[in-house]
């Protein structure tokens, strides 16, 4: 099922998010229609507080060459376990944060750890476009948005954009 995706500013999408303390059935739908979100917005991530879930629960695939196969990722409970002191800039957008783009600069790549849909401890290495993306998404189980990195005025703008979207939304 496709979920309403928040728009900023929403007062969930700054607040952290809980720890995720099983792993069931419900758990595993939520996962599924994370994932058809994101396909359906399009993006490369996702994460629960965006549908209005306070849960730490993220999904990715950051392959996007044309007939390559899709990676779909469900991480639960991520920590980043290890960052590079090597930092990369990438042009982030956010689907909360409709057609707002703004350089954001973080560490190149990273370890995370997590827990998957069997239940099962993961680790892996990020680089390149998934370490920004699994970033970004940590970022917002943790009530922090890109914009959060920008120059308040910058910053201000966008969220004044982003609440006359809103009221438009309503009106439509
Ligand atoms: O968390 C989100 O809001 C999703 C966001 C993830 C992200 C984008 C860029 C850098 C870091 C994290 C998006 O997916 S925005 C849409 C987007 O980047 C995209 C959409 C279609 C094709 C390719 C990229
Ligand atoms: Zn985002």
């Amino acid at each position: 099922m496709i979920r309403p995706i928040l728009i900023h500013p929403d007062p969930r999408l700054k607040k952290p998010a809980d720890p995720v303390d099983t792993v069931d059935d419900d758990l595993r739908t939520l996962a599924a229609d994370m994932l058809e979100t994101m396909y359906d917005a399009p993006g490369i991530g996702l994460a629960a507080p965006q549908i209005g879930v306070m849960q730490r629960v993220l999904v990715m695939d950051c392959v996007k060459e044309e007939g390559a196969e899709p990676r779909p990722m469900v991480l639960i409970n991520p920590e980043v376990t290890w960052a590079s002191d090597e930092v990369s800039i990438y042009e982030e957008g956010c689907l909360s944060i409709p057609e707002q783009y703004a350089d954001v600069e973080r560490p190149a790549e990273v370890k995370v750890a997590w827990t998957d849909l069997d239940g099962a401890e993961r680790s892996e290495h990020f680089t390149g476009l998934w370490a920004t993306c699994v970033q970004h998404e940590i970022d917002h189980l943790d009530g922090k948005l890109f914009i959060d990195y920008l120059k308040p005025l910058k910053r201000q703008m966008i969220t004044r954009k982003m609440q006359k979207l809103k009221r438009e939304r309503a009106r439509a």
